[in-house]
């Protein structure tokens, strides 16, 4: 067993999406291989600053940080379109929306919207915007449903809110135990991971026990 894997030190690039309350697409990313690390916050307003409380014109958001050489853009763009409900009219805190980084990015987004468009045959209310200055969330919301765990959390040695952002297990860990990837991929990834037999069971008994459940938030 090595050590455990907080650190992934692979080129990555980023990707953003709007897609309703951010906690799932957290966990839905989390465990999607490929992504590196994942981070939750506010974007899309002009509001300086905004928090959960005080949001202003902003959109809950998930920033993600993925290798390119594993999955593409493209690819998370698929799992974007499966996990919400575009057609929904939401208030701008949870409305959809899609974030490019570049041109390229952009592209990708205007061909996989006019795609879905005809899948869904009606309109769409997701928008397509530029990537601007993306606030971190507080503390308590990164990696949420990791955080209902506070003995596993601690047991992987995750304790400030910088470690819940930068952390890959982290990412993996949230997905997992809220029933979000398979027990096939997590013992595939169990020992890279870096995580002992007693911390990998409780996992696991959580995996069986959320698997396939719906997310609503
Ligand atoms: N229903 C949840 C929404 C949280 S979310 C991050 C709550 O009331 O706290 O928007």
């Amino acid at each position: 067993m090595g050590p455990l894997l907080h650190d992934v030190n692979v080129s990555t690039k980023q990707a953003s999406f709007a897609m309703a309350c951010f906690w799932s697409p957290d966990c839905i990313f989390g465990v999607t291989p490929g992504v590196i690390r994942t981070r939750v916050g506010y974007t899309g307003g002009v509001t300086q600053n905004p928090t959960y409380r005080k949001l202003g014109d902003h959109t809950e958001s998930i920033l993600i940080e993925f290798d390119p050489q594993t999955i593409s853009y493209k690819q998370l763009l698929d799992i974007y379109w499966k996990n919400h409900d575009p057609t929904s009219k939401m208030k701008r805190q949870y409305t959809s929306l899609i974030f490019y980084h570049d041109n390229e990015q952009k592209k990708i987004a205007e061909d996989s919207f006019k795609e879905q468009e005809k899948i869904f045959s009606q309109s769409l209310v997701t928008e397509i915007l530029e990537a601007s200055t993306f606030y971190d969330a507080e503390d308590y919301h990164q990696k949420y449903r990791l955080r209902q765990h506070p003995w596993l959390c601690k047991a992987v040695d995750l304790h400030s809110g910088t470690d819940f952002k930068r952390s890959h297990l982290a990412a993996r860990l949230n997905g997992y135990v809220y029933g979000q990837g398979t027990i096939k991929q997590f013992n595939e990834e169990v020992e890279k991971l870096g995580i002992n037999e007693t911390v990998a069971d409780f996992v696991r008994t959580l995996i069986i026990k959320n698997e396939g459940q719906g997310l609503t938030c």
